[in-house]
């Protein structure tokens, strides 16, 4: 009895996945891995291992660069400005609550970074591709 409620209690947390995402690594503007594929119920943690970035979602098209302040939506993220010139590699965890495609970029420099291609994906479609999405970035 007690043994199977343990169990049940364990699975969600056995099951789920947590995947790191790099902020800024070597000193590039970019997310690596630039995409994740999760399940509802997974994590994102992103670490910031370089200057001053932000995670923030946008549009997948139109006003990619740069992302608004909150993020958009729904069921987006927006981590806030987050340096490590001090060193801390700072981070930001983002849990995955639905199936749909999110699409994210750096919000610095007024969208400089953001159109120099610091983007990312999670979950995207065959309709909507990273590849497309960071090619509507660079043009915005
Ligand atoms: C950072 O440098 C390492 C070692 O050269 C390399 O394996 C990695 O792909 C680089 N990452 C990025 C995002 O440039
Ligand atoms: C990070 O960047 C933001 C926006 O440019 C700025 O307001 C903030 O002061 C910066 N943080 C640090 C620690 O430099
Ligand atoms: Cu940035």
């Amino acid at each position: 009895m007690f043994f199977n409620a343990l169990l049940l209690a364990l699975v969600p947390a056995a099951l789920a996945a947590n995947f790191p995402v790099t902020i800024g690594a070597n000193n590039t503007l970019t997310f690596s891995p630039d995409t994740v594929v999760a399940a509802i119920g997974d994590t994102i943690t992103f670490t910031v291992v370089s200057r001053n970035h932000s995670t923030t979602t946008t549009t997948f098209s139109g006003s990619v660069c740069p992302p608004p302040p909150g993020g958009v939506g729904p069921n987006g993220w927006d981590s806030g400005f987050l340096s490590d010139i001090d060193g801390s590699l700072p981070t930001f965890t983002y849990k995955v609550v639905d199936t749909a495609p999110h699409f994210a970029a750096c919000m610095q420099a007024a969208g400089a970074h953001c159109r120099a291609g610091m983007t990312f994906a999670l979950n995207p479609t065959a309709a909507q591709t990273y590849t497309q999405f960071l090619a509507n970035a660079k043009a915005s």
